[in-house]
C-alpha cells in the first residue's frame, strides 16, 4: 500500500500537539485506592450496633485482606470448620480531593453473603462467595471525615446459593482485594455487575485485519445537561496507539446511556495465542471540552476459536488441542486468601508444566489469575459454582443465574477465557430424600443458564463437567452445552489404567456429534508414601506417577478429545477428606505449598522443548533390612535421547525413556549413594543427580549387631512410611522360616481411609493387621525396645476389641482396649524393653480377649 509521506507527517505533528495540549490539562478523573489494610475483626454475630461509627472495635483483632478465618480450623483433626459470621470494620477516611466524586465500594469477592455498611447505614448485599460487588457509598459518607465501612460476611450454609456441597473448602472471610473507586459525577458504568463498565469484542476478524467493537454505558449523576465526546484509542504492547474512534454524546441530568461503537479495519492485528499472547489494549475516555471525565483501560486480544465440523477446537482457525489442568484458588497456611502475587505464581507453574489450558475449577477465580492468563498465554475454562446438588427453591436458580452473569461481565474482556462453565457433576449425586420432579427441574435450570449465557456472550463455549456415571444417563443433560466435559477417574475410583482408550473410543462410536473434553483426571499421593507395588488409594509417589504415565498418552492419541485438565495442578483443602493428610485432596501435581511433585517433571519432559532431566526426589530416603533389600528402582523423567548414569562413580548404563520415563534398578550401599546422570537432547547436555540415603538395617540379625541398631515395621502396608524425624517404615513381610528374618505370621491386612487424631502418621497408623497373629524377627541375644503403635478405627466403641500382647511368652500388655482406654480413631503408642536370652528372637504375639486384635506399627531397637 502506498501512503502519501507529506500526510504521514502533518498527522504525525497533528497528534503530538493536540497529545501534548491535552497532556497539559489531564486530569486524573477516576481514582481507585486499595482498601486492604487497617481492618478490625471479630468472629462472631453480633448484637445490633456493630455497624455504627461509635461502636468500639478495639479489643478486635487488627487483620489485613486478604483474610479469611478459616486457615487453621480448616484442616484441625477436628471435623468441621466454623461456618458462620464474622465482622470487619475500619475507617474511611476522605478528605477534600473526594469532594464533588462518585463514590464506590468495590469487592472482588467475600464468601459467601456479605451485608455492607457504611456510617452504620445498610449499602448493600451480596451473595455469592466467588465474584466481585460493588455498592455507591456517596450518599452515605461526609467528606472531611473518618467514616467507617463494616461488613458482616457469612460463610453458613444455604439452601439457596451453590456451592451446597463439593470437594472443596468453603473460607470464610473477605478473601479478596477491596478497592474505592472514585469518580466524577458523569462517568463510565461501575455498577452494572461490577464489569469493567467497558465490553470489548472483536466481530470482524482473520489475519489479515479486524474490527474492535466496543459497547457500555454512560451514567450522567451531575444535575446538568453535558455534552461529551466518547473516545477509543487501541494500543500495542509498545504503547504505540494504532487506532482511535470517538462519537458526540448528550447526556440528560440522571440519565444512563448505552453506546456501541466500531472501529475501523485494524491491518494486520498481531494474533493472541498461547505461544503468542500478544495483548492490546484499549482506553476509553469521556471529555467534555478538554476536561477529562472519566478513563477505564483494559487488555485484549485478537483471537478467535470455535469448534470445526469434525468436532475439533479451532484457535485462529487451526486445529489446537487444549492441554492443561484445573485450579483451586487456596494455598498452604493460607485457606483462600492469597495475594495477587500468589495467583499470578500459580499461573507461571501452569506454564511452566507446558500447559496451554486451565480450568478455574469450581468457581470464577482473581481477575489477577486471569490477567496473567492473558499475559503469559493460556485458554482458560471458568466456570460458575454449581457443583453436586442443587435445590429447588427459586432464589436458587436465581443465584446460579446471577453468578453466571456477574462472571460473563466481569470477565469478559479476557482474551483467555473460551469456555464459559455452569455445571459440575450435577447428577452424580442426589439430595436425600429426592424431591419430586428433581431432574426436570435441573435440566430446566441448565437450560435457563444456557440461554442466559449465549445471550451474555455469543463468543464464547458452553461448557459443563459430567462423572463418568451421569455420562449418557438418558436426560439429555450432555446435549445442552457445546462441549461436553468429562470428569473422568479410570484408575482411580474405578476400573483400570488401560481403561481409557477403549471407553473413549466406544463413547465416540456411540455419539460422533458430540464435542469431547476430559475435564478431569487424577490421582493423589503423598511423598511419605512409597512402594514397589503401586495400586489406585494407597497415597503413594508411584502410584500417582503410574497413573500419568499410563493415562496421558491415551488422551493425547485422541484427536477427538479436544482438551485434557489433571486434576488438579495443586493439592488443595478439602475438609471433609480425611485421606493421609487431613482435609486434603491430594490430586495435585504439586504439594499445597507449591513444591512440585516428582510427576510433575512428567508432563514437563513430555510438553516443553527445552531438556528435562529430572531424577525423583520424594524417595531419597530408603530402607532394608532382607538380602536383595538393597537393590531398589528409581524413576526418572526426561525427554533428552538417552542418560548415562554414575552410581558413586561408577558408570551404571546409558538408558534411553519411553514415554519420557526412565526406571533404573540401583544397587545401593549403606549410606549415602551418589546417583549422577547426564542427559543429551540434540546438541545440548543436560546434568541431574541426587543422593539416596539406604539405611541397611540387615545389622539387626547379624551376631555382632551394635547398639541402636533397628527396625521400623509399617504393620499391614504393602508401602513404606517415611515420619517426620526420617525414621522409615518398612512396608510389611510375612515370616517365612530358613528364608527371612522377620515378618508375620497369620492374621489380616486392613486399612481405614479415617484420619487418626493425636498424630501426623497417618499412613502409618492407618494401615494395620488385625485378628490373632505374630510377629517374628530373629535377632540374637541381647536388650531390645520395643515399641508399638495402635489404632482403633471401628465404630465398636470400649470392650468390643480386648487383647493381650505377649513378648516371648510374656503377657506384656493384658486387656488391651484401645477404644475404651484412649478412644476410637486415636494413635497409641507404647513401649518396653525385653531381653532376648536365646537364638529364637523376638515373637509379638497378639492373642484376643474379645473381638479382633489390632497393630499398625513396630519398632525394634538394640540397646
Ligand atoms: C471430581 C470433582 C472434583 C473432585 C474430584 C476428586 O470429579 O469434580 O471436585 O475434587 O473429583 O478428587 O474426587
Ligand atoms: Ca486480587
Amino acid at each position: 500500500m502506498r501512503t502519501n509521506p507529506v500526510r504521514c507527517f502533518l498527522a504525525t505533528i497533528l497528534l503530538v500537539l493536540s497529545f501534548g495540549m491535552l497532556r497539559a490539562k489531564e486530569n486524573t478523573p477516576r481514582m481507585i485506592r486499595s482498601l486492604n489494610e487497617g481492618w478490625r475483626f471479630d468472629l462472631a454475630e453480633h448484637a445490633e450496633g456493630v455497624a455504627a461509627p461509635s461502636y468500639d472495635d478495639s479489643r478486635w483483632s487488627r487483620v489485613s485482606l486478604p483474610h479469611t478465618w478459616n486457615v487453621n480450623d480448616a484442616f484441625d483433626k477436628e471435623r468441621s470448620y466454623h461456618r458462620g459470621v464474622g465482622w470487619y470494620r475500619r475507617t474511611l477516611p476522605l478528605d477534600s480531593t473526594f469532594a464533588g466524586k462518585k463514590l464506590f465500594l468495590y469487592f472482588e469477592a467475600a464468601n459467601q453473603v456479605a451485608d455492607v455498611f457504611v456510617n452504620g447505614q445498610f449499602v448493600g448485599q451480596h451473595i455469592g462467595g466467588y465474584t466481585a460487588f460493588v455498592f455507591p457509598i456517596t450518599d452515605g459518607v461526609v467528606i472531611g471525615r473518618q467514616n467507617v465501612i463494616a461488613v458482616r460476611v457469612d460463610n453458613r450454609h444455604s439452601d439457596d446459593i451453590p456451592p451446597l456441597n463439593a470437594d472443596f473448602t468453603f473460607y470464610g472471610g473477605i478473601y479478596r482485594d477491596v478497592w474505592l473507586i472514585a469518580t466524577e459525577p458523569v462517568h463510565l458504568d461501575v455498577l452494572d455487575h461490577a464489569s469493567p463498565g467497558v465490553f470489548i469484542d472483536t466481530p470482524e476478524i482473520s489475519e489479515h485485519s479486524a474490527r474492535v467493537l466496543v459497547r457500555g454505558t454512560i451514567v450522567n449523576e451531575s444535575t446538568k445537561r453535558t455534552a461529551v465526546e466518547l473516545i477509543h484509542h487501541i494500543f500495542d504492547e509498545e504503547n504505540k496507539r494504532i487506532a482511535s474512534f470517538r462519537r458526540s454524546l448528550t447526556l440528560l441530568p440522571g440519565e444512563r446511556k448505552q453506546f456501541e461503537q466500531r472501529s475501523d479495519r485494524i491491518r494486520n492485528p498481531r494474533l493472541w495465542s498461547p505461544d503468542h499472547p500478544y495483548l492490546y489494549k484499549l482506553r476509553t475516555e469521556i471529555r467534555s471540552g478538554n476536561w477529562l471525565l472519566d478513563v477505564v483501560e483494559d487488555r485484549f486480544g485478537f483471537r478467535w476459536f470455535g469448534i470445526s465440523p469434525e468436532k475439533k477446537f479451532l484457535l485462529n482457525g487451526k486445529p489446537f488441542k487444549l492441554i492443561g489442568t484445573n485450579r483451586h484458588q487456596d494455598r498452604a497456611g493460607m485457606g483462600n486468601a492469597l495475594p495477587d502475587s500468589y495467583h499470578r505464581r500459580d499461573v507461571e507453574l501452569v506454564k511452566a508444566t507446558g500447559f496451554n489450558f486451565l480450568r478455574t475449577a469450581h468457581y470464577p477465580q482473581d481477575r489477577s489469575l486471569l490477567e496473567a492468563a492473558d499475559r503469559l498465554g493460556l485458554l482458560v475454562w471458568q466456570e460458575t459454582p454449581i457443583v453436586n446438588i442443587i435445590s429447588m427453591s427459586s432464589a436458587f436458580a436465581e443465584n446460579c443465574e446471577r453468578m453466571l452473569v456477574e462472571m460473563i461481565r466481569q470477565y469478559y474482556n479476557h482474551p483467555s477465557v473460551v469456555f464459559w462453565g455452569y455445571m459440575n457433576e450435577v447428577m452424580l449425586r442426589e439430595p436425600n430424600p429426592i424431591p419430586e420432579g428433581y431432574y426436570k427441574h435441573l435440566i430446566d435450570l441448565a437450560k435457563r443458564l444456557e440461554a442466559r449465557l449465549k445471550n451474555e456472550d455469543s463468543s464464547r463455549l458452553s461448557v459443563t463437567a459430567i462423572s463418568f456415571h451421569e455420562i449418557d444417563n438418558g436426560t439429555g443433560f450432555g446435549d445442552i452445552p457445546d462441549v461436553h466435559g468429562m470428569n473422568l477417574y479410570f484408575g482411580w475410583y474405578y476400573q483400570e489404567l488401560s481403561s481409557w482408550g477403549r471407553f473413549l473410543d466406544s463413547l465416540k462410536m456411540k455419539r460422533p456429534d458430540r464435542v469431547y473434553m476430559v475435564s478431569e483426571y487424577g490421582a493423589d499421593s503423598d511423598e511419605r508414601v512409597h512402594t514397589l507395588q503401586p495400586r489406585a488409594f494407597d497415597f503413594s509417589s508411584e502410584y500417582i506417577q503410574d497413573f500419568h504415565l499410563a493415562t496421558f498418552p491415551q488422551l493425547m492419541e485422541r484427536d477427538f478429545i479436544i482438551g485434557t485438565a489433571v486434576w488438579n495442578q495443586f493439592d488443595f483443602g478439602s475438609n471433609h477428606l480425611q485421606d493421609t493428610k487431613r482435609s486434603l485432596n491430594q490430586k495435585g501435581l504439586f504439594f499445597y505449598d507449591r513444591t512440585p511433585k516428582d510427576v510433575w517433571h512428567y508432563y514437563r519432559a513430555k510438553l516443553l522443548k527445552q531438556p528435562i532431566l529430572h531424577i525423583g526426589r520424594e524417595w531419597l530416603l530408603r530402607a532394608g533390612s532382607q538380602q536383595g533389600d538393597e537393590r531398589q528402582p528409581i524413576r526418572v523423567f526426561t525427554n533428552c535421547d538417552s542418560v548415562a548414569f554414575t552410581l558413586n562413580g561408577a558408570l551404571l548404563g546409558r538408558k534411553s525413556p519411553v514415554n519420557a520415563f526412565i526406571e533404573l534398578v540401583l544397587p545401593l550401599q549403606a549410606g549415602a549413594n551418589r546417583l549422577e546422570a547426564e542427559g543429551g537432547s540434540g546438541t545440548s547436555t543436560i546434568r541431574d543427580g541426587v543422593t539416596v540415603v539406604y539405611d541397611d538395617r540387615t545389622s539387626l540379625f547379624s551376631k555382632n549387631a551394635a547398639a541402636g541398631s533397628h527396625i521400623a515395621v509399617n504393620v499391614g502396608a504393602h508401602y513404606s512410611y517415611t515420619d517426620a524425624a526420617g525414621v522409615v517404615w518398612e512396608w510389611d513381610r510375612a515370616f517365612e522360616e530358613g528364608a527371612t528374618k522377620w515378618g508375620y505370621v497369620g492374621g489380616r491386612a486392613g486399612r481405614t481411609h479415617r484420619s487418626i487424631r493425636n498424630t501426623e502418621d497417618d499412613p502409618l497408623f492407618q494401615a494395620y493387621r488385625e485378628d490373632a497373629h505374630s510377629y517374628r524377627f530373629l535377632v540374637p541375644p541381647g536388650t531390645y525396645h520395643v515399641e508399638l503403635g495402635f489404632v482403633d478405627p471401628l465404630l465398636e466403641g470400649a470392650g468390643k476389641r480386648v487383647f493381650d500382647l505377649h513378648i516371648n511368652e510374656e503377657n506384656v500388655f493384658a486387656a488391651i482396649d484401645l477404644a475404651g482406654q484412649y478412644g476410637r480413631d486415636r494413635a497409641v503408642r507404647i513401649s518396653t524393653t525385653i531381653e532376648v536370652k536365646n537364638r529364637a528372637g523376638l515373637t509379638i504375639e497378639s492373642v484376643p480377649r474379645i473381638g479382633l486384635p489390632i497393630l499398625s506399627s513396630i519398632f525394634v531397637r538394640r540397646k
